[in-house]
């Protein structure tokens, strides 16, 4: 599979994978819940962002901290884990719990966290709620809503009540599916667990998760082998397995105790194309796919590509395509969304790769809410092979980080500038995020914004206007001639915040005819835009800028959801900004 066969390769040499009872992204959760708590419990700031801090590391990994422990890692070296966080997390991968959060949890009940969940409903106002109505769970809340409790709160409201019961109702109707960064986690360890079985000659992960779909309702692993049985003796007995929900000779199925679902087939050699084929889907791919091989006079399954009983094609995904006539289609595509006409016609997208891209566009340091400084983040970088960063600090006015005023952008331009002068072929570009008021106004100097080699524009606050007046907002921003890129455009977060009210083609053709930008922000939790604005915007000629907004250097490496996102899209390099070298970008971002 496309850029996972070198981690791959790397784990292969190094000590054997531990038995995981907790993984990355599910630490995470348990130290900002944590936090959370300690913050309604009234505790002392520093030690809440420290616990939400350590989250955000421990989150953003880019390698799971059970093997970083078995090889002997000293996790307190991690940016915002001190010695007292690093033992901490070690004790949580031990026993799979946080103890001090199950302590917290007897004074508040559980499910009082659950309800900073929902927009809105911060560490204050859940405590209100709490204390005064004894609300302690999801369900209680939606009770409360519906009666019109809530509204009477102070600082409460009937608006907010009824974006709360909008909340939860959006949480009721999503089905349980894993973000695809968080999916990744879980599955490199099993690949490699797998991989070592008797008789195996190939994993893939096929399904939605080698579409790369923003999130996966469940994994689906293929292997190709010479005899099934070890493999599959191997993945039911597998440390996170919880239960065997079905187990033959060539497939099976199990639970993970995090809940996700895998499944598991094994094909001959032969069929190896053809099933990945049909596992990886669509499934309205698929079926549109057997009726073209049906014109044609073939059958498609599983197992091959048959002429009568004849069998003509399998071992590759590219014969099967190839005896229906197309050319190889890439995952990413397989939506049954006019892919198979366009392949039919030779008129599929060259698809972007993480290859095409230049360098990172939206970065932050130490200097605002990310951990490191510009000397780590520029390393990181170059060490990535890109040819510029941006760095886009958040100017002063978001209410959480503190942004950066004139004074201090200007420090920081200054060495920028001083480290710019030691580095060959490699240059930082001199930005910021900047806050869209609810008018569309800027919350920056306009003096400052004048220096910079373009500035990032973002929605922060006031998620809740309606469509004609957000759109209006983010048209007015970028009447602003500083203004380049509107930075993650709805706002939206996966599984957690719904995207604010957009009239996305009125925004999209005010930023052509501005020359402004929209990003594809990277960020797991948000790929915002979308796959369908990609393809809107492609169709619009709109340019996007696919960024990071790391906030620390490991998560440089998120441009490759970025990427999966544009890709599924359709989005080819030409279609993204970050595939310029330096001078024809700032040429291109020039208004
Ligand atoms: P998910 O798990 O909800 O994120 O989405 P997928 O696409 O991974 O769906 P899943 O896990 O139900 O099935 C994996 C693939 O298997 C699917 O993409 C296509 C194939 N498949 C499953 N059921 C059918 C079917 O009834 N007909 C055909 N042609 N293909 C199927
Ligand atoms: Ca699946
Ligand atoms: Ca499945």
């Amino acid at each position: 599979m496309r850029g996972r066969m070198p981690e791959r390769e790397a784990a292969r040499r190094a000590v054997p994978v531990p038995a995981v009872k907790i993984h990355n992204a599910e630490i995470a959760n348990l130290l900002n819940r944590y936090g959370v708590l300690l913050e309604m419990e009234g505790d002392n700031p520093f030690r809440v962002r420290a616990y939400h801090n350590a989250a955000r590391t421990i989150e953003n990994l880019p390698r799971d901290v059970n093997q970083m422990l078995a090889e002997g890692a000293d996790l307190s070296e991690l940016p915002a884990v001190g010695k007292d966080l690093a033992g901490k997390i070690a004790a949580i991968c031990a026993s799979g719990r946080f103890d001090a959060l199950e302590k917290i949890k007897k004074k508040l009940p559980a499910g009082v966290a659950d309800l900073t969940e929902i927009p809105g409903l911060g560490p204050k106002r859940v405590k209100a709620i709490f204390k005064t109505l004894k609300i302690k769970s999801l369900e209680e809340l939606g009770e409360a809503a519906r009666a019109g409790r809530l509204r009477a709160l102070p600082r409460f409201g009937e608006k907010l009540e009824k974006s709360i019961q909008e909340a939860l109702q959006h949480r009721a109707e999503r089905e349980q599916r894993w973000r695809l960064a968080t999916a990744e986690q879980v599955v490199a360890p099993l690949l490699r667990h797998l991989e070592t079985a008797r008789g195996v000659e190939r994993v893939a992960v096929a399904g939605s998760y080698r579409r790369r779909k923003e999130t996966v309702g469940d994994i689906d692993i293929l292997v190709s082998a010479t005899d099934g049985t070890d493999v599959i003796e191997r993945f039911t007995r597998y440390s996170e397995v919880d239960a065997v929900t079905a187990k033959g000779e060539t497939r099976a199925t199990v639970r993970f105790t995090s809940g996700l679902q895998v499944d598991l087939r094994v094909v001959p050699s032969r069929s190896y194309g053809s099933a990945l084929l049909y596992f990886t889907g669509s499934k309205s791919h698929n079926i549109a796919l057997r009726a073209m091989g049906m014109k044609k006079g073939l059958k498609i399954n599983e197992y091959g590509a048959f002429k009568g009983s004849r069998w003509i094609a399998g071992e590759t995904e590219a014969d099967v395509y190839a005896k229906i006539g197309l050319p190889y289609i890439e995952p990413e595509l397989r939506e049954n969304q006019g892919e198979l006409e366009a392949a039919r016609k030779g008129s599929l997208p060259h698809l972007v790769t993480l290859k095409d891209i230049k360098g990172d566009l939206h970065a932050h340091t130490d200097a605002s809410d990310g951990q490191q400084g510009l000397e780590t983040m520029a390393d990181a970088a170059q060490a990535r092979g890109y040819a510029y960063l941006a760095i886009s600090d958040h100017t002063e006015h978001v209410g959480i980080v503190h942004g950066l005023d004139a004074k201090r952008l200007k420090k920081q331009m200054a060495e920028i500038d001083r480290l710019n002068a030691r580095r060959r072929d490699f240059r930082l570009l001199k930005s910021a995020e900047v806050d869209i008021l609810a008018d569309g106004t800027l919350a920056a100097d306009p003096g400052m914004l004048a220096e910079l080699d373009f500035v990032v524009a973002a929605i922060h606050t006031k998620l809740d206007l309606d469509g004609k007046a957000q759109t209006e907002r983010l048209i007015r921003a970028m009447d602003n001639p500083r203004v380049n890129i509107i930075a993650h455009p709805t706002g939206r977060l996966l599984g957690a915040r719904e995207p604010i009210a957009l009239d996305m083609k009125r925004l999209m053709k005010a930023a052509v005819e501005r020359g402004c930008h929209l990003e594809v922000n990277a960020q797991p939790t948000r790929l915002d835009l979308s796959d369908a604005h990609c393809r809107m915007a492609k169709a619009m000629g709109l340019k996007l800028a696919v960024s990071t907004d790391a906030h620390t250097a490991d998560t440089l490496d998120y441009m490759r959801f970025g990427i999966d996102q544009a890709r599924r899209g359709w989005i080819e390099p030409d279609d993204v900004v970050n595939t310029r070298e330096t001078m024809q970008l700032l040429k291109l971002l020039k208004r």
